[in-house]
């Protein structure tokens, strides 16, 4: 069995004590760490879901699946980063109300945070007034990164994007949405300046957002 194919194995069955091994173990074989993160555990997330869509498996089962994802990420991280300096400026990063989906937030805010940004993650269930009492805090902010994971919270989105278009420093910031459910379209429609599907390319819209 190859060493991406044992992380992969131990995510799905929420082996949270043994991932961080064995992800080191595929390093020190020199696998690609963006390959252990996509192959081993992006990919087996997806299986993991299609599980539970099915009935074969239950939220608990995503619940471990999800912790032993995080502990991979852990020791991925130092591999993934290219070292972060925050001179590209401040980030607010959040998952929207209603949402406690945080993986693919935090790797977005990974990226992004290596790409040269400071980047201040507000964690996950976060209210459009949080974002904004953030911002008010972090007035040199550029861009705010919003996240959500279920097509039930995609209002929430909307609204969080809304409340924010309405503020008066709208002007000065960027706003990026993500995650699986939304599109380019619902970006376009709910008044949002980027949509990226993935953390690599959330990171290189982000650099691209803070420099127009
Ligand atoms: Co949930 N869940 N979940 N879940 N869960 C999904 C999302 C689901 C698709 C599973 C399924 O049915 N196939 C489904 C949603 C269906 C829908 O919306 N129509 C679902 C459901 C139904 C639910 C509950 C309602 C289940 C229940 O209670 N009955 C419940 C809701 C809780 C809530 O949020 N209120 C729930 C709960 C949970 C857990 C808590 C158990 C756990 C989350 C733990 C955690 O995050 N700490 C969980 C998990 C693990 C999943 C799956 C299996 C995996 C999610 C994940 O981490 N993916 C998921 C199935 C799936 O995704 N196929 C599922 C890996 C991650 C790297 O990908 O988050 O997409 P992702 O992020 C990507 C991109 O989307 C993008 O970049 C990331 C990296 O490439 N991206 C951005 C994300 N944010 C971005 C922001 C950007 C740019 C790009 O710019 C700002």
């Amino acid at each position: 069995m190859s060493k991406i194919t044992e992380v992969a194995q131990l995510v799905e069955k929420g082996k949270a004590k043994l991932v961080g091994a064995a992800v080191q173990a595929a390093l020190d074989e020199g696998c690609d760490p963006i390959q252990i993160l996509n192959e081993g555990m992006i990919e087996t997330m997806s299986i993991v879901g299609d599980k539970f869509k099915n009935g074969e498996i239950f939220v608990p089962e995503m619940l471990v699946a999800a912790r032993a994802m995080k502990k991979g990420v852990e020791v991925l991280k130092p591999h993934l980063a290219t070292g972060s300096t925050g001179a590209l400026g401040k980030v607010i990063i959040a998952t929207v109300a209603g949402d406690l989906h945080d993986i693919g937030k935090n790797l977005v805010a990974m990226m992004i945070e290596s790409a040269g940004f400071e980047v201040i993650d507000l964690g996950v269930d976060v209210p459009a007034a949080k974002v904004i009492e953030c911002y008010r805090e972090n007035p040199d902010t550029k861009i705010i990164c919003l996240s959500a994971l279920l097509t039930t919270t995609m209002p929430a989105l909307k609204d969080t994007v809304a409340a924010l278009n309405a503020e008066d420093f709208r002007g000065s910031i960027k706003i990026m949405v993500g995650g699986a459910p939304i599109t380019q379209g619902f970006a376009d429609e709910i008044g949002a300046d980027g949509y990226s599907d993935d953390a690599a390319s959330a990171a290189v819209l982000a650099k691209k957002l803070a420099a127009a």
